[in-house]
């Protein structure tokens, strides 16, 4: 049978009979597919287009062992099809095949954007601020914090994840050659915990390469004397060449997020080494900050004395700066641990409930919820950058079965730390924002003078990498992606490196501070490239547990 749409000979319509002609000739190979799907899920088409032909499979089992006999009967089904059908056919599945090449390319395209980017920042580093902590791309010179190479330290995962074979052996030479603890400096412990001994024992399991685990089990016992304390409290600085520690010269405090953020290396440290010494000492703060007075709804002052074990100036909650990712190490200890350690997930769920009951509000004119802090009972609409952590430690813990309305309150907050950079004059955001809750205001976000720098931080591509592996919702990509096209617009140095810049808000002149943390390499650009990606494998959230400084480490088995 002949379908009434044939195409009919004639001098206006030969041309395109050529051209279903050829179409139909060169795709033969997609219509057995087409073909074989249609027979095996037996699919029948619409009664209108059945007059001529049917492609119904009957279910008697007469010919179905016979792959023979199914191959002539497509092939003879197919020959049925008039030829504007067949050509319907495969146009459909050309184009479909098209998109898939072009998803292909953009998603490619986009992870290699992030591998020029590393190797531009990574060129800057070795021309002018090689086995030193910090380049200073502007003065094409480096800064020291510790004098430990930090920058080179920090980035040896992201090198391994991003696969830059060449720079990953060239940085390992220079920590197998090179890098010594053995040096007379004070270190703060919190920071070299989480760049230098969590990238060490993240790359040490990305490898198996021992070199690692070696350098690792080395910086953290220099780190112990931190210790060494009245309360068991760590100090801030210890000295690794020395055995000794201190506070900062103006107090004998310590940041609570300092404290309670190292604990994911060090109990990693001791499952490694099979020596309890550095569980024990971080689980003991951990026990005592647990049980402690001065918390509000489960959220914690942002400091604690090292001679009592007390908080101190009690009264003031942030999710911001120096409280931050102690939230983030109780839901993240409890994920390493197993899900064993119920202390760690109730007081999580008791601080989630404390952020909403306190601390989270809506701007005005366009509803943005954000986080604030409270002040001895006064709410202040202030919102560090680094709050931008929250949507993806809330969404993480939904993922591990907490309540869907975290994953509710993480798409929201992650749509405002998006519009923190969306808003601002460069499309990069502010060091910190603050929101507007009176009526009539016309814009949602206010920055102060002294906030206006970026410092390249991380906080909201970790969130948007959440996200986006979670949903799988593109314009999580695509907000990355937006961000990703100004930092190389603004803060990209041409002759190699990335800086800080003091002024998001002016896209003539964002004046750059001069220098590239550390971060950058080890956070920020890993995890674009992970926002990018499109295999859920590379890294698995459900094997590893991102420490802070987005360093992964293995989620433990079950028996441990
Ligand atoms: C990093 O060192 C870590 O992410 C830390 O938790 C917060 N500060 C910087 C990045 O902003």
């Amino acid at each position: 049978g002949r379908s009434s749409w044939e195409p009919r000979t004639g001098s206006r319509n030969s041309s395109l009979n050529q051209f279903l002609k050829i179409y139909h000739n060169h795709c033969v190979f997609y219509m057995f597919v087409f073909s074989a799907v249609v027979e095996r899920r037996g699919i029948m088409l619409p009664p209108s287009r059945r007059d001529f032909v049917s492609l119904t499979v009957s279910e008697s089992g007469s010919y179905t062992n016979s792959k023979q006999w199914r191959r002539q009967s497509c092939w003879r089904k197919w020959k049925q099809l008039s030829r504007l059908q067949r050509s319907l056919i495969l146009f459909t599945l050309m184009l479909l095949l098209l998109f898939l090449v072009f998803l292909f390319l953009s998603a490619e395209s986009r992870l290699e954007a992030v591998r020029e980017a590393f190797r531009h920042a990574w060129k800057g580093y070795k021309n002018f601020a090689w086995g030193h902590d910090e380049l200073k791309p502007i003065s094409k010179s480096y800064g020291e914090w510790f004098g430990l190479g930090l920058t080179l330290i920090d980035a040896l995962d992201t090198m391994w994840i991003l696969g830059l074979k060449e720079e990953f052996a060239e940085a390992r030479q220079w920590v197998a050659k090179e890098l010594s603890f053995d040096k007379n400096v004070d270190v703060n412990l919190f920071e070299s915990t989480i760049r230098i001994l969590g990238s060490l024992l993240s790359t040490y399991h990305l490898t198996g390469d021992s070199l690692f685990l070696e350098k690792a089990k080395d910086i953290g016992s220099r780190l112990m004397p931190a210790f060494n304390t009245a309360s068991k409290i760590p100090y801030s600085d210890v000295n690794i060449g020395k055995g000794t520690a201190h506070p900062p010269q103006w107090t004998s405090d310590s940041s609570v997020a300092e404290v309670t953020s190292i604990q994911l290396e060090f109990r990693e440290l001791s499952r490694l080494t099979g020596d309890p010494k550095y569980k024990l000492a971080v689980m003991e703060v951990m026990k005592q900050v647990h049980k402690l007075d001065g918390k509000q709804d489960g959220l914690v002052p942002m400091f604690i004395n090292t001679n009592n074990g007390l908080f101190t100036h009690q009264g003031m909650y942030t999710l911001g700066a120096r409280a931050d990712s102690y939230y983030e190490y109780l839901l993240k200890q409890w994920i390493q641990g197993g899900k064993t350690e119920k202390e760690f997930l109730d007081d999580y769920l008791q601080a989630v409930e404390g952020v909403k009951k306190n601390l989270l509000k809506k701007s005005t004119p366009s509803g943005l919820a954000f986080v604030g802090e409270l002040s001895h009972g006064h709410f202040s609409p202030k919102m560090d950058h680094l709050v931008c952590f929250l949507p993806g430690t809330l969404a993480l813990g939904a993922h591990y079965g907490l309540p869907a309305d975290h994953m509710e309150l993480a798409k929201q907050l992650m749509e405002t730390c998006y519009q923190m950079y969306a808003q601002m004059e460069t499309g990069l955001s502010p060091e910190i924002a603050h929101f507007n809750m009176h009526e009539g205001s016309t814009q949602d976000v206010d920055v102060k003078i002294a906030d206006r720098h970026n410092l390249l931080r991380p906080e909201t591509v970790e969130s948007l990498f959440y996200l986006y592996r979670f949903t799988k919702d593109k314009k999580y990509q695509q907000w990355g992606w937006e961000i990703l096209q100004n930092f190389n617009k603004y803060t990209r140095v041409p002759t190699g490196g990335y800086t800080s810049i003091n002024n998001v808000r002016d896209p003539a002149s964002p004046n750059p501070r001069d220098k590239m943390e550390s971060f950058f390499l080890g956070e920020t650009l890993k995890y674009f490239y992970l926002l990018f990606s499109e295999d859920p494998n590379l890294i698995s959230l459900d094997k590893y547990v991102f420490n802070t400084e987005a360093h992964p480490l293995p989620i433990w088995p079950q028996s441990e």
